[in-house]
């Protein structure tokens, strides 16, 4: 497994400093781990994309770097505006692609900025015609922006949201999200860190009550990972500047301990 470390934090627009800090913190917490609970062994090449103060030149590193690669991998961020390039990499380079957010929030505001940040670039790959509404699924969404509601509503976008997770119950949902990501050959996941409950990640920019539980969550990404077709994962927005006695570093390490 190839794990790609990119300390972007530029797109929280200043109000989340600390997120630079999340992939050298999250792999020193990794090296906890010699097993997942496939007992599955941790082994892993670890790579890194330098950031500068460029944001334009970061954007264009972050492409580049996703662009060249063939294997399965994971990128640990930095915050959410990172997708936007990542994914759009991904999208040229296969056909057929799907994107999965897990997510407390949709990101699906309104641009007011030339380059992605953490509350738009989700609006932003769609937009620019990188993503099909039609093969994207956002899953754990609790709090909304009239315009992100708005968006949602208007472009009928497939959410499993936490009011829906809790009716249905988690295996009914793992059960829904796998047949209908069955019929894409290239499937990116996308992580933020702030879809588990609020109590679960103090260490993140905005954590939000009545979230997915660590079980529930473990559980999913455990069915995820079956699906052979899932080819590029990102975590983010893990804020250790923000962490208490490092639970939410902890917590993203067994996450990626359960993805290899
Ligand atoms: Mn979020």
């Amino acid at each position: 497994m190839l794990i790609i470390k990119c300390p972007l934090s530029q797109g929280s627009l200043n109000k989340n400093i600390g997120t630079e800090t999340a992939p050298a913190q999250i792999l020193e917490e990794l090296k906890n781990y010699e097993y997942n609970e496939n007992k599955q062994k941790i082994i892993f090449n670890s790579e890194e994309i330098l950031i500068s103060n460029n944001l334009t030149k970061n954007h264009s590193d972050i492409y580049s770097k996703i662009k060249e690669i063939n294997e399965k991998a994971i990128i640990i961020g930095g915050d959410h505006s990172i997708t936007f390039s990542s994914f759009k990499a991904f999208s040229e380079r296969h056909s057929n692609v799907s994107l999965i957010v897990l997510d407390a929030h949709p990101d699906l505001e309104i641009s007011s900025f030339n380059e992605p940040t953490h509350e738009d670039y989700l609006r932003m790959l769609i937009e620019n015609n990188y993503l099909k509404i039609d093969n994207l699924v956002l899953i754990g969404l609790r709090v909304f922006s009239k315009n992100e509601l708005d968006f949602l509503d208007k472009n009928k976008i497939l959410i499993y949201d936490m009011k829906k997770i809790f009716e249905l119950g988690i295996q009914e949902c793992a059960d829904l999200i796998t047949e209908k990501i069955l019929t894409f050959e290239n499937i990116y996941l996308s992580i933020d860190i702030d879809v588990l409950d609020s109590s679960c990640v103090p260490g993140t920019g905005y954590p939000e009550p009545g979230g997915i539980q660590i079980r529930e969550f473990i559980y999913l990404i455990q069915r995820l990972m079956k699906i052979k077709t899932v080819k590029l994962i990102d975590i983010v927005e893990v804020n250790p500047k923000k962490d208490v006695n490092n639970i939410t570093s902890k917590l993203a390490a067994k996450i990626i301990s359960e993805l290899i």
